[in-house]
């Protein structure tokens, strides 16, 4: 599944539908906090510039990617057209890194399943810190900024 092959972030902006009185909630992750830093820039800065009010987005932090299921479930109850969970995940020695992952994926697939809004999965699972550095607004363009084209397209369906 590489990045190279599609990368949204090179879109052109005026193809994109208006994010115009929608609203939207995001979740971030405060673990790797510089990587989701810029995930969250590219985010905002994509949904701002689509027509998005500042007052109809809210932003809330979360220790770490395993809490952003329960983040974003608390999100779901109150009436944003989608969700976006922000974090970044990179591989260490233990076998953290593929709990973290499996049950971050599938606690949101599951939102997905059961919520009234959708949400995003805007989740670096990086081997390395450069390989996220490339998809938060270096040489891969910036995944948050792709997972807020897809806000904006779920939130239409
Ligand atoms: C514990 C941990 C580790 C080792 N690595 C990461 C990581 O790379 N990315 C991330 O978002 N969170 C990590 N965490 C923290 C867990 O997500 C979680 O916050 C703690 O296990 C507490 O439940």
């Amino acid at each position: 599944m590489s990045s190279s092959n599609n990368n949204l972030s090179f879109l052109d902006l005026g193809n994109i539908p208006s994010a115009k009185n929608l609203k939207f909630g995001i979740v971030v992750s405060k673990w790797n906090k510089q990587i989701t830093d810029n995930l969250l820039k590219g985010c905002l800065d994509l949904l701002l510039q689509k027509g998005a009010s500042k007052n109809d987005i809210e932003v809330i932090y979360v220790p770490g990617s395993f809490e952003l299921v329960y983040g974003c479930k608390v999100m779901q109850d109150k009436s944003f057209n989608a969700i976006i969970a922000i974090g970044s995940v990179i591989k260490g020695e233990t076998k953290h890194f593929d709990f973290i992952c499996n049950s971050t994926s599938i606690g949101i697939k599951d939102l997905n399943v059961s919520g009234k809004s959708p949400v995003i999965f805007c989740v670096l699972t990086d081997d390395n810190l450069q390989q996220s550095i490339d998809r938060s607004g270096g040489k891969y363009g910036n995944k948050g900024t792709e997972a807020a084209i897809a806000a904006i397209e779920m939130s239409l369906i």
